[in-house]
């Protein structure tokens, strides 16, 4: 058996991808410098899995920014307003298809699958003309080659090309981009001619779409395009791959293909993959590429179990090798060198560089018995029983409260009406009340002050007396412009998961621990390693301090359970719900403290509620069903006259609206500006009962809306939503935009909701 994985993380250990790609973009840094450190890093990559013992290293999985944007470029797809800057300069033309420019907009960008990876989305039509561009293959195929590596290119099968695109602009809705397969496998057996040709022996083709639930027709589909691919002479053995589910009724498609090979997660939910396996009858005469090291969690692998899989499948194909179960693109680069954690904890962890370890000791295991690896086995299994005996993992008192959870925890004392009835009574707001989603602008003195902080050049209380100016500041402005909820801006957190994860109790935060979000974004996830509980108040003392600097209710900002979850990395020692409940009980803790130290109006963002529906539409009711209950946990336990709000930042609910009613929240904020009110049509129709503020300016654009265009938006809602339950804010949060920015935005969107409300009957 041989040892390889499907991709590995791009950024470098420092980031020197991010840095590097947004050194070009402000002219920083010269297209040949940015080639070369983009260069460096593959070879650095390579070289360190060969020396892992990896046999065959992943090419072509690098990107500067997306590796699904590098197909569309590989197959020529390139849109027809973006199609002059790519003649005129490739490297400027991706980077506009990325992140467009003054006149012309990028590609849409979305989640790659349920990760928290986001893809730019192929945009296709009927007349879209494919071309074949196999330069970047060929060029990092190369580039492994002459380092005297074996490699194996890796490229978007086909079929998950098609099915991950969308229509073009002025394409009909109902334009299906599987229909172009015909023509986009010529272009597919141009490349795969040219990868021969550099050298390749074999190349992967990832088709992940197929874990999806998939239509008759888009298996005769895939089934087709296998066909023909596998009947081309001119070509490398093919590997085709798949990952982050159970391939189901896709499996038998695959494995009567004719290719050589498949590469198959036996991992998490793909679990099932190994049944499915030998009902299908294996893989005889086939390579199989085993995904038994999870490439999207960050925990140790279980030895005895992954060799116990692998051992079955011995018997199941010509030849087994061992792989992570995805790239792990998806993972940390190092658990290594994180100092701040535990080093026993460390222990039961496994970033991008362990789980290449992991492979390879599997793969000599596999080849050479469990003799050969008697040494890594041991350890293995000392780590694993260490974590499951941990105080950490099994805190009694954390236990004991989750389990003495009932329904009526999860339910407010009081029915909506009711509750409404007492909240304007109590909160005695106007009609078309103005607030915002939380966050004002993190300027780089707050980061720079923050930075500071860590590196001991000031002093906590100088830190404190910084936040505190910000909040005077921010206070100070929404009175003046006449906002009716304030917020406090939230100057002291850095990241709407990070900051709540440093203060529970069984979360870790890592200081190097980066993934890839989307472009040269990053995020560093918490790891939710142990039971969960709330030591001290994490919200209260600045929300406190803002409340009372005016007389107006400002609303306490915390992040929801299901989002927590969604952004961290979960244990995958319990079942997720049971996690779940746990960080709800944490969150209520600080929405009670929040509302005893005089909060009438509290915020629990939910923005990840949608994006965490399971692949399989099988998965989603039993997903909502935990996931709105512990959104009800964490607020539940208020009085009748607190008002709950909640905040979504994506406009695609059509399919949970159920669930968002279920939240039983008092209002929700949502973004809608772009697609002009068309959510707050939705939720009417749905005949959602509670209060809704659909954003009425974009903050995803330095444009400030003028007063007109936010009035013509508000009028928009009103014909869906009656004046009494409307709410008048922005799209989303305000950290990402610059003060001047804000200030003229939130003065027109205040005298936009003045207008409105003046002219309204019963208006005071
Ligand atoms: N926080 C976390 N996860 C998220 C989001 C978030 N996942 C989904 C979505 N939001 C992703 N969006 C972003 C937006 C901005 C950045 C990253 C993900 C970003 N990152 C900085 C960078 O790469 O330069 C680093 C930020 C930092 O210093 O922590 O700008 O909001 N957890
Ligand atoms: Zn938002």
């Amino acid at each position: 058996a041989r040892a390889t994985v499907h991709g590995y993380p791009r950024q470098g250990p420092h980031r020197e991808l991010k840095k590097a790609v947004e050194g070009y973009w402000k002219g920083r840094v010269s297209a040949d410098a940015l080639g070369h450190t983009a260069a460096a890093l593959r070879r650095d990559t390579w070289q360190q899995l060969a020396e892992a013992g990896v046999h065959e290293v992943p090419t072509g999985d690098f990107s500067y920014y997306d590796h699904v944007l590098d197909t569309t470029v590989m197959v020529g797809a390139i849109p027809a307003r973006h199609r002059a800057a790519v003649a005129a300069d490739p490297l400027d033309g991706y980077f506009a298809m990325a992140r467009g420019t003054q006149d012309v907009a990028p590609l849409e960008m979305t989640k790659w699958f349920d990760t928290n990876y986001h893809y730019l989305v192929p945009e296709l039509g009927p007349d879209t003309v494919f071309a074949a561009d196999s330069v970047k293959q060929v060029t990092e195929l190369r580039e492994a080659l002459a380092l005297g590596l074996t490699a194996r290119p890796v490229l978007v099968g086909p079929v998950s090309y098609l099915l991950l695109a969308k229509p073009a602009p002025g394409v009909a809705a109902g334009f299906d981009p599987l229909t172009l397969l015909d023509r986009l496998l010529p272009v597919y057996a141009e490349v795969l001619a040219d990868l021969r040709a550099a050298g390749a022996h074999w190349v992967q083709l990832d088709e992940p779409a197929l874990v999806q639930d998939r239509s008759p027709a888009e298996l005769d589909a895939a089934a087709c395009a296998y066909r023909g691919l596998g009947a081309l002479t001119d070509r490398p053995q093919l590997l085709v791959a798949s990952y982050f589910d159970r391939l189901g009724e896709a499996l038998p498609v695959l494995a009567k293909a004719p290719v050589e090979g498949l590469a198959l997660d036996f991992t998490g939910a793909a679990a099932g993959n190994l049944a499915d396996l030998a009902a299908a009858g294996g893989l005889p005469g086939k390579r199989l590429v085993a995904g038994v090291v999870n490439g999207r969690n960050v925990w140790l692998n279980d030895f005895e179990k992954s060799l116990a899989t692998l051992g079955t499948l011995l018997g199941l194909a010509e030849r087994v090798d061992v792989s992570s179960s995805c790239s792990l693109l998806h993972v940390p680069l190092d658990v290594g060198v994180e100092r701040e954690i535990d080093p026993q904890i460390a222990r039961w962890l496994a970033f991008a560089r362990q789980k290449t370890a992991e492979v390879v000791t599997l793969a000599r295991g596999l080849s050479r018995g469990t003799g050969a690896i008697a040494a890594e086995l041991a350890a293995n299994r000392a780590d694993l029983a260490a974590r499951a005996r941990s105080q950490l993992t099994h805190d009694p008192a954390v236990r004991a409260r989750a389990a003495a959870v009932t329904g009526a925890d999860g339910r407010r004392s009081q029915p909506y009406a009711e509750r409404a009835a007492a909240q304007r009574a109590h909160l005695g707001l106007p009609l078309l009340p103005t607030t915002t989603i939380g966050s004002f602008p993190q300027t780089d003195q707050l980061r720079g002050a923050r930075a500071a902080l860590r590196a001991g050049r000031i002093d906590a209380a100088a830190y404190d007396e910084r936040i505190a100016a910000e909040i005077r500041e921010v206070l100070a402005f929404q009175e003046k412009a006449g906002l009716d909820v304030l917020v406090h801006g939230e100057p002291e957190r850095n990241d709407m998961v990070q900051y709540f994860a440093e203060q529970l109790t069984g979360a870790l935060t890592t200081q190097h621990g980066w993934v890839q979000s989307y472009g040269t974004r990053c995020v560093r996830p918490p790891i939710l390693a142990g039971d969960l509980s709330r030591p001290e108040p994490m919200t209260v003392r600045w929300t406190r301090y803002a409340q009372s600097l005016t007389d107006r209710p400002v609303k306490g900002m915390l992040t929801g359970p299901v989002t927590m979850l969604a952004w961290s990395f979960v244990r995958d020692d319990q079942p997720l719900a049971d996690t779940a409940r746990q960080m709800a009980l944490a969150l209520r803790d600080e929405v009670n403290d929040l509302e005893a130290a005089g909060s009438s109006v509290i915020q629990v963002d939910e923005p990840a509620l949608r994006e965490t529906l399971p692949l399989r539409a099988a998965g989603h009711a039993e997903y909502l069903a935990w996931a709105t209950e512990a959104f009800r946990l964490t607020t539940g336990g208020v009085r009748p006259d607190t008002q709950i709000h909640t905040h979504m930042c994506y406009a695609e609910f059509g399919d949970i609206l159920r669930a968002i009613d279920d939240l039983d929240a008092d209002v929700i904020s949502l973004e809608a500006a772009r697609s002009h009110m068309q959510v707050a049509g939705e939720l009417a129709t749905a005949g959602y009962p509670r209060e809704v503020g659909p954003g009425v300016y974009d903050i995803h654009s330095p444009r400030v809306p003028g007063a007109h265009e936010a009035t013509a938006l508000l009028r928009k809602g009103l014909e869906a939503i009656p004046a009494e339950r409307l709410w008048v804010n922005p799209d989303c949060g305000l950290k990402t935009r610059g003060w001047p920015e804000v200030r003229a935005a939130l003065e027109n969107l205040v005298a936009a909701a003045r207008g409105i409300r003046d002219g309204l009957p019963g208006a005071a």
